[in-house]
């Protein structure tokens, strides 16, 4: 091939790439298969090699191009990387919003704005963006193509890690456009998801190494490499919030508008940025962004909330280094330090102990808490929590807070060790803790109540047997007044009948009437949730699900040996063993033998390899909900015919079943092209497997 050819093809193909990379990364809209995409970059690999001096540093290829650095080289900000303030309630808001209008007040040369005059002042229009918890970085654009990333550093003096940023593949190595600017510095944060960082944290602990305490230090981390190559194997992700020199481009004079208008250079910006007049807007963009915060791809801390108007932004200038017209609105702290003032130890339903604080309470995240979960004996040892301690305690969206470290230069001369007790607290068996494990058990299995209502309520829940209206506060009374001991004895009505029930505290006639039917009607399962009720150790619902496709019938699992479990995807010698335990011990078979005899019945799969898996390596999105069948439903019927069922649309995904009021996930299957089935056409589809 003549060089000018190969010239005019590498030229096509690199274009070609940067909209394709635009496609994907910045509008979440790719319109090539990956296979397609592949197939363009390798061509373009292959020509680069063909005709090396026709290769540029910003050709698509080359983003992992360069070794690795010897140390890193400091940068002087042109202009200064301002911080922020910070806000932490809407009346600190109000406050910040009061203080910029009445300075443009002035400014303008209106009246004194004070006291009632205040409300004359039209409202301000704000852009307000969520705050990313990551790096703050700045990209410096030189004719469109990239010339150097800076960290913030103090805000004037910074590092140069323009080789791992060049990595990022949601950084722009080249502008997107005919027209290049002349010069563009872009700031924005750059970030590792949340799913990417647990991937990581992971694939680390597998392979014995160091994790990462949060994807902030793990972005950071990456960053702080020397050889690209190890940023170029992290899940990275760079978020654009502000540009501070342009030349050879106009820019519009809002936030917003600017924030809009880079995009179209090929930069990321967070898609739940919003614009809005006056503090209440401020205020719901800050709750619904909250409320939805664990189900952002991100971690965030709160929002940054900027006057839109670049002119107001000039008027009101800075000080100390932050700007007047922005501010950080942080959401409430989630760590916090509070004293531990006991530490007992409940008893779980496999009878491990887990150690729980007793703390003074505290607030933090928005609630007060007042116990927190120390996970396991080992955890305490490690820690070396004792009774008074000072300690800084986290919770994070709806989870259990949890004891994060001790401080212990404010321990009290009193505090005590803690010492795992010898019995278990609720029974007075013997506990148990084997050499190399972390966690203590009591020994006394089914004979321990605290056992007896973990095993209840785990047996009830809706993904077991799925008994409606049997709370947690029924089964302990049940179980403290000795109505039942198993839940064999649930199905027992000479046990259980609306005469035994109505002496239960806060039991009345109907609530008796309709509990008994609950449990009856819960008679008739599937062998999964049968399985999964069970609460074998180690058996999770994927493990009931792969055991009962295996094996089909009930009797077949209990016959088979450790060899025979091992041949189940997914099941190693552990898992093998705590199965085969279980149905060795002879209180559990009696436990089974009787749920039989009471009317528990499931039908029979034919076992693996009989019955054919039409959806095998297929991925399912259910939305909406639909009439015919609950969504739990819907989901067993997907999976007992192979499929996978998940919670978020992709590229992958083979197929959305869109119910009543679907809302996000279609109009995210809407857009990347994926098939979308109503209940309908999904319920001829089941008929036509025979489900
Ligand atoms: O998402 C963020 N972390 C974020 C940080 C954001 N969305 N906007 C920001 N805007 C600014 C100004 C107003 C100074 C342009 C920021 C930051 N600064 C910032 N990040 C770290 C220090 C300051």
């Amino acid at each position: 091939m003549p060089k000018a050819e190969a010239a005019r093809e590498i030229e096509a193909l690199r274009s070609s790439i940067r909209y394709h990379n635009y496609r994907y990364y910045v509008l979440d809209d790719p319109e090539l298969p990956d296979g397609e995409y592949d197939r363009l970059l390798n061509r373009l690999r292959d020509l680069e090699t063909r005709f090396p001096d026709l290769l540029t540093t910003d050709s698509p290829t080359q983003r992992v191009g360069g070794e690795a650095i010897a140390g890193f080289s400091t940068v002087q900000h042109e202009v200064p990387m301002l911080s922020l303030d910070n806000v932490f309630s809407a009346g600190e808001f109000a406050d910040f919003d009061r203080r910029a209008r009445e300075r443009l007040g002035d400014l303008l040369g209106r009246a004194q704005a004070t006291g009632h005059d205040l409300f004359s002042l039209p409202q301000m229009t704000y852009c307000c963006e969520p705050k990313l918890d990551g790096l703050a970085i700045s990209l410096l654009y030189e004719n469109g193509l990239l010339r150097r990333a800076a960290t913030r550093g103090d805000g004037v003096t910074g590092e140069d890690i323009t080789h791992n940023v060049r990595t990022i593949a949601t950084v722009p190595l080249r502008l997107l456009g005919d027209n290049p600017p002349a010069l563009l510095e872009v700031r924005g944060e750059v970030v590792m998801p949340k799913a990417g960082f647990l991937k990581l944290n992971a694939g680390a602990a597998a392979r014995g190494e160091k994790t990462f305490a949060n994807p902030r230090n793990a972005a950071a981390g990456s960053l702080r490499q020397l050889d690209p190559k190890i940023a170029a194997q992290r899940p990275l992700e760079f978020y654009a919030y502000s540009v501070v020199q342009a030349e050879g481009l106009s820019l519009p004079a809002s936030q917003f508008e600017t924030l809009q208008k880079i995009t179209g250079l090929g930069f990321c910006i967070s898609r739940e940025i919003r614009r809005g007049d006056g503090p209440e807007f401020v205020q719901s963009f800050y709750d619904d962004v909250q409320s939805r915060r664990d189900s952002l791809p991100y971690e965030i801390d709160g929002v940054v909330i900027k006057v839109d108007s670049v002119r107001w932004q000039q008027e009101l200038g800075f000080v100390s280094r932050a700007p007047r017209w922005a501010t950080a609105y942080k959401f409430p702290a989630q760590e916090a330090i509070t004293t531990v003032q006991a530490i007992e130890f409940q008893v779980g339903r496999t009878g491990a102990l887990t150690p729980v604080a007793r703390l003074a309470p505290v607030f933090v995240g928005g609630v007060t808490v007042s116990n927190a979960t120390l996970h396991n004996f080992d955890e305490i040892e490690r820690m070396d929590v004792r009774v008074g301690d000072s300690v800084v305690i986290y919770r994070a969206g709806d989870v259990i807070p949890k004891v994060v470290r001790v401080l212990p230069e404010l321990r009290p001369a009193h505090a005590a060790a803690v010492v795992l007790p010898q019995q278990c607290p609720v029974c007075g068996s013997d506990v148990e803790r084997p050499e190399n494990e972390a966690i203590a058990r009591c020994s006394g299995g089914l004979f321990c109540p605290a056992q007896q209502k973990e095993a209840l309520k785990h047996f009830v829940s809706r993904r077991a047997l799925d008994v409606d209206g049997l709370g947690d506060k029924w089964i302990e009374q049940l179980v403290d007044l000795a109505l039942i001991k198993t839940s064999a004895d649930l199905y027992d009505r000479a046990r259980l009948n609306k005469e035994t029930l109505l002496p239960l505290e806060r039991m009345a006639e109907k609530s008796a009437d309709n509990l008994i039917v609950a449990i009856d009607a819960s008679k008739a399962t599937t062998l999964p949730r049968f399985l999964f009720a069970l609460g074998i150790r180690d058996v999770g619902e994927a493990t009931a699900l792969a055991l009962a496709r295996h094996f089909g019938r009930l009797d077949a699992i209990i016959a088979a040996d450790e060899a025979a479990l091992m041949q189940v995807p997914d099941v190693g010698p552990v898992v093998a063993e705590s199965i085969a335990t279980f149905f060795r011990q002879a209180h559990n078979l009696e436990v089974i033998t009787r749920l039989r005899e009471l009317g528990v019945s499931w039908p029979d799969l034919a076992a693996e390899g009989e019955r054919a898996q039409p959806f095998a390596g297929q991925t399912w999105v259910l939305t909406g909900s639909l009439t015919s069948m609950s969504r739990d439903q819907a989901r067993e019927k997907l999976l007992q015919l192979g499929a996978k069922v998940s919670g978020s649309v992709s590229k992958k995904t083979h197929c959305v079943v869109a119910g009543e009021a679907a809302g996000s996930k279609l109009a995210d299957a809407e857009k990347l092209g994926v098939r979308v089935i109503d209940e309908a056409a999904f319920q001829q589809l089941l008929s036509g497997h025979g489900l």
